[in-house]
């Protein structure tokens, strides 16, 4: 049978913005498979033997971002795994990725001719609302990164490191913005307009 192109959304916004909310409501209405870079690099940090443990910690509690390499691979390795299972899911969301021009660079070298990315879907959120999110979520998440100390590094490294990898896309005319701090529905209502739009 045909083999198929993975298709591919980056799905980027600060900390708390809600990209893994609205994520887990677009597989519940969409044909997308939901891949968080952090969900699998806090996997990889839990893995035991894995060599890259102690620096994921380090870097995710410190709110730096991880050399690509580590990232790339987690994601290469979850997207093929992916289609291997089921061929008809080759829709991909890629949640917190890529962060910075390392990232980029490495998804260029890696997966830029394996994969075409469709367009980046923004998550616009204020820093306030972002830290009080999380700060709201990290009474019972137990992420190391969810205090007060962590999230003003993430902040920082978002602002610094994040926004001009969107603003990038933003000058290729590939950003799809929605303002992400309204509510749950309300935020999903305008992903919503916008898939329906992209097909
Ligand atoms: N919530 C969600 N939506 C809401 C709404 N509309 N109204 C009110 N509340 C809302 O939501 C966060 C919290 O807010 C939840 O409690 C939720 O119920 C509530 P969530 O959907 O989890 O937001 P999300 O944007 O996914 O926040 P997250 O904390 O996951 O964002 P980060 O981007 O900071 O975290 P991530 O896991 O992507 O990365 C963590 C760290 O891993 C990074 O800081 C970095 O160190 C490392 N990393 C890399 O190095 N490289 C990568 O490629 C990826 C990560
Ligand atoms: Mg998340």
């Amino acid at each position: 049978s045909e083999i198929m192109k993975p298709q591919v959304v980056f799905v980027l916004g600060g900390p708390g913005a809600g990209k893994g909310t609205q994520c887990t409501r677009i597989v519940e209405n969409y044909s997308y498979t939901h891949l968080s870079a952090g969900d699998l690099l806090r996997a990889e940090r839990a893995r035991e033997g894995s060599e890259f443990g102690q620096l994921i910690a380090t870097y995710i509690k410190e709110g730096k971002i991880v050399p690509v390499e580590i990232t790339i691979n987690l994601l290469k390795k979850a997207m093929e795994e992916t289609m291997q299972q089921d061929e008809k899911k080759f829709r991909f969301l890629i949640d917190g990725f890529p962060r910075n021009e390392n990232n980029l660079e490495g998804w260029n070298t890696v997966m830029d001719e394996k994969a075409d990315v469709k367009f980046v879907l923004f998550f616009d959120c204020g820093n306030e609302v972002c830290i009080n999110r999380c700060l709201e979520r990290g009474k019972s998440s137990g992420r190391t990164d969810d205090n007060r100390e962590s999230l003003e590094k993430r902040i920082q490294t978002y602002l610094q490191s994040t926004r001009p990898i969107i603003e990038l896309y933003e000058k290729l005319g590939k950003v799809r913005t929605v303002d992400a701090s309204r509510s749950v529905d309300e935020v999903f209502a305008d992903v919503k307009a916008i898939l329906d739009k992209e097909g």
